[in-house]
């Protein structure tokens, strides 16, 4: 093991790359990122299913200080997000400071060194601030599904696609109506022989305002700034008021809600059909789809949705709880991610030997959804309340990004070995949280990735980005415990 690094990240996803482009800008230059895979880009890597997107428009899906202004359309496909990415890294000099191959399996804080000694596939690593990016949905979850290993035929999670498999002439099943299978079951539906989806809940999925950018909005962009400018803080606006409907007054969403089967009624005649498809929960409480050709999908001859309960896998399809066996070829499951065990399955001991996992045993906790008390020199990125319903998460990131690097730079301006959150700073923010997260519609009456096990949101900021963007603008040394360099 060599001396320690300035900053050590975990991952290479927008949150990563990102906060060493800040860093470096900051001036912070021994700067380490692990990224476990062979390439940079965390989910827009990992996710390459037929149809795979963003449900955020391109204007607000790059960082402020790397605008792109030729995005092909209004909703990016995952292709030319990932561009994106692997172009910020390139141009702003990321690529020599990651270390590709590098598994995380845990890390440890010495205190005596004031340093986190990182367990790593390839050795070990020191740093004396560790920051983890490593994102809330990089957990694929498969559910154990009775008679799962005797299926004969091919089965993949959304997010380990398997292009080997060709699945023309196929029957496909896919499992689960997240915002995964959305954008696959109207990517599939006519090019395979027969599509059964599985569906146990059913989401609210509302149009998609999508459109291909023209030459000559793509020009204008280009040349003008200042209309990119003009066009995202448009666009940001847009969706930030739409928190008021999420979270500040559930009520308002009854609105959206007749607009809502005002829509389906147009896009599914069969009235069988659409009252299968009708949520029984208040529309927010999950993340609400967009598509225009989820809908009109299921109508078709050739598709069929299965609302009756899974019971268990054959070698040649799969039954349900009537007993009926309906045959496929192919299992997509599109079941989602273990999203609110955050930095699982690493092992992170802190001071004192606390195990993050066990101290997150009743739900994660962090200030800000950045720090945890007892844990120094150790920096979370999308952390606990920190993901949003409404809006983008690069927002959120670049919030971080900043506080991070104040962090950061106010270790080395005063000679600090390292800083500590208080423990109460930190419940006062999560009481704050509790308070407005009891009464949100996210935890209206309905299962969502953003609960934890005992149904209680800890996954998402429940108000304004731009109230998360002030109360992260500048660390507060009162909320630290500091420890000065001998
Ligand atoms: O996963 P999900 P996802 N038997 O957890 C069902 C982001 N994202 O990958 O609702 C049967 O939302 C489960 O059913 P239920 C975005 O933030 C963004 O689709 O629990 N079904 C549900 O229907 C998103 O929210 C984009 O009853 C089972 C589905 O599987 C997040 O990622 C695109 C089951 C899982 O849905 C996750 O989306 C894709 C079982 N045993 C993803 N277990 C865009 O930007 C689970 N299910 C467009």
């Amino acid at each position: 093991m060599g001396a320690p690094h300035d900053v050590v990240i975990i991952g290479a996803g927008f949150g990563g790359v990102g906060m060493a482009i800040t860093l470096k800008r900051a001036g912070v230059d021994d700067v380490v990122v692990l990224e476990r895979a062979e390439t940079l880009g965390g989910t827009w890597r990992d996710n390459t299913y037929p149809g795979a997107a963003c449900d955020v428009p391109s204007h607000l899906y790059s960082f402020s200080f790397a605008p792109k202004t030729d995005w092909s359309r209004r909703f990016p496909p995952q292709r030319e997000i990932l561009g994106y990415l692997e172009d910020c890294a390139r141009e702003h000099g990321v690529l020599p400071h990651i270390r590709f191959g590098a598994d995380v399996r845990g890390a440890r804080f010495d205190e005596h060194a004031a340093v986190w000694r990182v367990d790593t596939s390839v050795g070990e690593i020191a740093a004396r601030v560790l920051v983890s990016a490593c994102g809330q949905l990089n957990r694929p979850v498969v559910p154990e599904i009775e008679g799962s290993a005797q299926f004969r035929g091919a089965t993949f999670h959304s997010a380990r696609w398997d292009h080997d498999v060709d699945l023309r002439g196929k029957r496909v099943a896919v499992i689960g109506t997240g915002a995964s299978a959305v954008q696959i079951v109207p990517s599939l539906a006519g090019r395979v022989a027969h599509l059964d989806l599985y569906q146990r809940t059913p989401p609210y999925v509302i149009g998609k305002p999508d459109r291909a950018y023209r030459l000559w909005e793509r020009t204008v962009l280009g040349a003008f700034p200042g209309v990119h400018t003009l066009s995202r803080a448009k666009t940001y606006a847009q969706y930030e008021s739409r928190a008021v409907g999420f979270v500040v007054n559930p009520k308002l969403m009854g609105f959206m809600r007749r607009r809502f089967l005002r829509r389906l009624a147009e896009q599914v005649p069969d009235v069988e059909l659409r009252r299968r498809l009708v949520p029984d929960y208040p529309m927010g409480c999950k993340r609400v789809l967009i598509s225009d050709d989820y809908y009109p999908a299921l109508t078709r001859p050739d598709v069929d949705l299965v609302t009756d309960p899974i019971a268990r896998v054959t070698e040649h399809g799969v039954v349900t709880a009537d007993g009926t066996e309906r045959p496929a070829d192919v299992i997509v499951h599109a079941t989602g991610f273990a999203a609110t065990d955050f930095l699982a399955p690493m092992r992170i001991e802190g001071r004192d030997g606390r195990e993050l996992g066990a101290e997150w045993r009743n739900g994660a906790q962090a200030h800000l959804g950045i720090t945890v008390a007892g844990f120094p020199n150790l920096f979370l990125l999308y952390g606990p309340y920190t993901n949003l319903g409404h809006n983008s998460i690069i927002y959120m990131l670049e919030s971080q990004f900043r506080y991070v690097s104040a962090c950061v730079r106010a270790m080395r301006r005063h000679g600090l070995a390292s800083i500590e959150v208080r423990p109460r700073v930190q419940e006062r923010f999560v009481r704050a949280m509790r308070r407005r997260l009891s009464g949100s519609v996210w935890e209206a009456g309905c299962a969502s990735w953003y609960q934890s096990a005992d149904g209680t949101v800890v996954s998402n900021w429940p108000g304004f980005t731009f109230a998360y963007r002030r109360a992260t603008r500048r660390p507060d040394p009162r909320h630290f415990r500091v420890r000065r360099a001998a």
